[in-house]
């Protein structure tokens, strides 16, 4: 096959979820920097998701939070499928919300109270029903819970504790419906997190049922984690559910995908598609976008890191397999390292360009956004409100 083939072939079969918060005002633990243009209703994230989706064709769903974008619960459920059918976008992975309210604070599933533990199992079951309604796969849980000082909290029981509510959720489960356990290290809680790591991920996704996997989040690792081994190993074990995508450079920075570090994605990217090569089938995995951007411009950070994702999964589609088997056998490690490194090296954009336009999508979508005026428009009808209350803003 041509590369223009392979590429074809590969982008064919990317598709990436965004995430409903990656288009709302968000800050840091320090302040918001706002912006104009940032969308506040889910009316306003869908059209922004609709117009990544518009400018790259890779983008048909929107994840969303529960208590952010479906505040009246289920009840918010024609609300969705509406705007489903105004914009072209799906509603995406629903993301229960444990870790706001004020109930929280000690954990939520993991709390000791009982009566807390059971007001989080009742917003998970409901998150359960939202998805089904929607005809949405997948449910996809992150938890804060954790502690902040050795000795304050009881590790083993809150196991249990976590063990039994994801085992409950999961009996709510349709059989078209998967639960997506998140893990990581640090942040809310800073001595112990409660699922701190993949293999904790897994424990409990084994122990909740056969319809429950691990969602990779990459900014959830510790620094020089060698997070595309986790992949190979969830694979292998059959328990890989999906990826939030993003970059960091410190800690769960959130940034664009492939920005600090793109020979990781590639790593990773390379590990699925060797697995889908072995088993003649790419593996069913959820590809989602995590990223809150406060300095870039919002829509314009989701078009650079859809197109990031298109082009380094196009270089991992460009590693020749045949002859990495070879080199991999006869330990050539320096011809079995470069079948990595060729492709990495080869400049895919001429590729991911023509196949955009081979689908009538903009070859180059950040001209496009730029001259589609949607930004001046956004900015003008939702500035007032956005930025009332500051003087000055970028
Ligand atoms: C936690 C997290 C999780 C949340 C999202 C907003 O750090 O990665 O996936 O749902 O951020
Ligand atoms: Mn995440
Ligand atoms: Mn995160």
């Amino acid at each position: 096959m041509s590369h223009e083939e392979i590429a074809a072939a590969a982008l064919d079969q990317l598709a990436i979820e965004l995430p409903s918060w990656g288009f709302a005002n968000t800050g840091t633990r320090f302040g918001k920097f706002l912006q104009a243009a940032a969308a506040t209703t889910l009316e306003e994230k869908f059209a922004d998701a609709a117009q990544v989706h518009q400018l790259t064709g890779a983008c048909p769903s929107l994840a969303l939070h529960v208590l952010w974008d479906l505040p009246g619960g289920i009840g918010d459920v024609a609300r969705v499928q509406a705007l489903e059918r105004q914009h072209g976008v799906r509603a995406g992975a629903i993301n229960p919300n444990l870790f706001q309210d004020q109930r929280y604070k000690h954990g939520s599933v993991g709390n000791p109270d009982p009566a807390v533990r059971a007001e989080a199992l009742a917003h998970l079951r409901e998150s359960v029903d939202i998805a089904r309604e929607l005809g949405v796969r997948d449910v996809s849980l992150w938890f804060a819970d954790g502690s902040n000082y050795p000795g304050t909290q009881h590790i083993r029981k809150r196991k249990h504790w976590f063990a039994e509510a994801l085992g409950m959720v999961h009996e709510r489960l349709s059989p078209a419906q998967r639960l997506l356990v998140e893990y990581k290290p640090f942040e809310p809680a800073f001595y112990h997190t409660d699922i701190a790591d993949w293999g904790m991920a897994l424990v409990l996704a084994r122990d909740a049922g056969a319809q429950a996997f691990v969602l990779v989040d990459t900014g959830h690792h510790y620094l020089g984690q060698n997070i595309e081994q986790i992949v190979a190993w969830l694979l292998d074990e059959e328990r890989l559910g999906g990826f939030h995508f993003n970059d960091r450079k410190y800690a769960d920075d959130d940034l664009t995908l492939g920005s600090i570090d793109p020979y990781q994605v590639f790593r990773i990217f390379h590990e699925i598609q060797q697995a889908a090569w072995e088993q003649g089938h790419p593996p069913d995995l959820a590809y989602m976008v995590d990223q809150s951007h406060n300095l870039k411009g919002k829509i314009e950070a989701m078009i650079q890191t859809v197109r990031t994702a298109q082009e380094l999964w196009v270089k991992a589609a460009l590693v020749d397999r045949a002859a990495l088997a070879v080199h991999q056998s006869a330990c050539d490690l320096v011809q079995a390292e470069r079948c990595l490194t060729e492709a990495f090296a080869t400049d895919t954009r001429p590729l991911v360009r023509a196949w955009a336009e081979a689908h009538g999508l903009p070859p180059d979508p950040y001209a496009a956004f730029r001259e589609s005026g949607y930004l001046e428009t956004i900015t003008r009808e939702r500035g007032a409100r956005n930025l009332s209350s500051v003087t000055s803003y970028a």
